[in-house]
């Protein structure tokens, strides 16, 4: 064989690409391989990395096992055979955090590291904004989006890094200065055995940071063994805890920013604040930075986001709400609300037990349900209708709703099955909803 190579990356999506970036900078040819016949970077390796081989369709284990490193992409379970077979052959298998953990390594940068079930990308967002308005020289990635390695700059003084579980599997040195785990619930149930099994690979950002963050609120989020460390939440605090009295958000005792003035609406974001301030807090990023972000950021697209009002009714478009947790947090923070909740459900479950959302759904209306998946949530409700497009589910949404009613589109589900991405989703169910034409409103 002639292509063998001492560094193997095994997938060519945005992180493939980037390790590729990251080891030909360091003037090393790495093989890649993927399993798909189409992967996304092909065309960008083709065409700048023109000396790099690619290997599609699968991988052939006789390269990995001649391979020194494998550099696997998260969106590949290291459970996959072939990857076991070089894992017990004693090769080393890792992921593009674990090497950016390596290159940052003699340099001055802290690193934040957020997980969680829900709400990594708002608080790692926050945070980022923060180190902004204290003038920080900062760099914000990982799930977020943008690679890690993509990253890395000589002037960058803080990293704030979104961690998804499949990263932390093949993360081990990085040295975070301050690190949460925002929340557990079911998630990625086709990658895990069991809810344990998926804590298991978030908690293991607390061995690798100074400090540990958790949320008292939830049990699951709680380091196993003693360390640094200190929690948020939306209760009562103790001694130096984060949380909140009397209708303000504290520090211990100290008044940070009264809820009034803050910009994000649920109590789910009101608590991944609490989490961003007390995470920026152990970076050295001061209060009157947190307070400025507190009452400017009103959050992001696709999360909880209130898109238009047509005749009085409101859609809020929730595509990111890709797990029942979150749709569970959607629901819950409208519960006050006076008029019907009409839902629209539904997609690529990922393996997942819908049954949490029951309670949630009694105070759901009517309940639209669409996508692979669709049938198993319409099932959970006497009040459910099934239909085959987002199309189809705004209309009728939009045929039952009357002023003063929310349609929520939060659909416990991932996209894939339907769209590119939860963005595309999001941004199908906007479009429709704004369009809405006069018959349809009527009919
Ligand atoms: N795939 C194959 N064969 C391969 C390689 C990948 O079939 O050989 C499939 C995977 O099963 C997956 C898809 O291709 O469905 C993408 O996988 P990837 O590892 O190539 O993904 P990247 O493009 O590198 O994007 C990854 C993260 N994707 C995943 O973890 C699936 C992105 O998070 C992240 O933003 C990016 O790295 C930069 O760090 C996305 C995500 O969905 C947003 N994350 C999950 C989540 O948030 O729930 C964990
Ligand atoms: P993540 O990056 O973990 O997916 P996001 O901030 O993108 O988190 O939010 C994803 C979904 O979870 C959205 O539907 C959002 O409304 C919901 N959400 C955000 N924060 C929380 C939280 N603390 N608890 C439960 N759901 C949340």
């Amino acid at each position: 064989m002639d292509n063998h190579k001492s560094h193997l990356i095994l997938g060519l999506g945005a992180t493939g690409l980037s390790v590729v970036r990251y080891l030909h900078g360091q003037g090393i040819t790495p093989l890649v391989m993927d399993s798909r016949q189409h992967p996304p970077g092909a065309d960008t390796l083709a065409a700048e990395f023109p000396d790099v081989e690619l290997i599609k369709g699968g991988f052939d284990c006789r390269y990995l096992v001649q391979a020194t490193q494998i550099i696997v992409s998260p969106g590949i379970a290291i459970d996959t055979p072939e990857i076991r077979a070089a894992i017990d052959m004693d090769i080393e298998v890792i992921g593009d955090v674990e090497l950016f953990s390596r290159a940052i390594e003699e340099r001055e940068a802290c690193v934040i590291g957020i997980t969680g079930s829900n709400g990594k990308s708002t608080v790692t967002t926050l945070v980022g904004e923060m180190a902004k308005a204290a003038g920080i020289n900062y760099a914000v990635g990982g799930n977020i989006g943008i690679p890690v390695l993509d990253l890395l700059q000589d002037d960058i003084e803080l990293y704030v890094l979104e961690l998804s579980s499949f990263q932390l599997e093949t993360t081990h040195s990085l040295n975070c200065v301050s690190a949460t785990c925002l929340n557990i619930s079911e998630d990625h149930m086709d990658r895990y055995s069991d809810i344990e099994a998926y804590r298991q690979a978030k908690l293991r950002l607390y061995s690798q940071t100074k400090f540990a963050l958790f949320n008292r609120e939830d049990e699951l989020t709680k380091p196993k063994d003693p360390m640094n460390q200190n929690s948020f939440g939306l209760s009562l605090p103790e001694n130096d805890e984060w949380g909140v009295c009397e209708g303000k958000i504290v520090h211990g005792s100290v008044e940070v920013v009264s809820l009034q003035d803050v910009a994000l609406v649920g109590s789910h974001n009101h608590a991944n604040l609490i989490a961003a301030m007390a995470l920026a807090y152990q970076a050295g990023i001061d209060k009157a930075a947190m307070v400025e972000v507190a009452s400017s950021f009103t959050g992001l697209e696709h999360r909880f986001e209130m898109v238009v009002n047509r005749n009085g009714v409101s859609y809020i478009n929730d595509s990111k709400a890709t797990n029942v947790g979150a749709t569970v947090a959607a629901i819950e923070g409208i519960s006050e609300h006076l008029g019907d909740i009409i839902l629209i459900a539904g997609g690529d479950g990922k393996g997942a037990d819908f049954r949490p959302l029951v309670p949630a759904l009694k105070q759901v209306s009517h309940l639209i349900t669409l996508g692979k998946d669709g049938d198993k949530i319409a099932a959970l409700s006497d009040n459910s209708i099934e239909v085959g497009s987002m199309a189809d589910a705004v209309n009728k949404a939009a045929q039952l709703a009357i002023a003063g009613d929310i349609v929520l589109l939060s659909p416990a589900c991932a996209s894939l099955d339907m769209y590119k991405n939860f963005m595309e989703r999001g941004d199908d169910f906007r479009q429709l909803a704004e369009g809405l034409s006069a018959e349809a409103l009527d009919a």
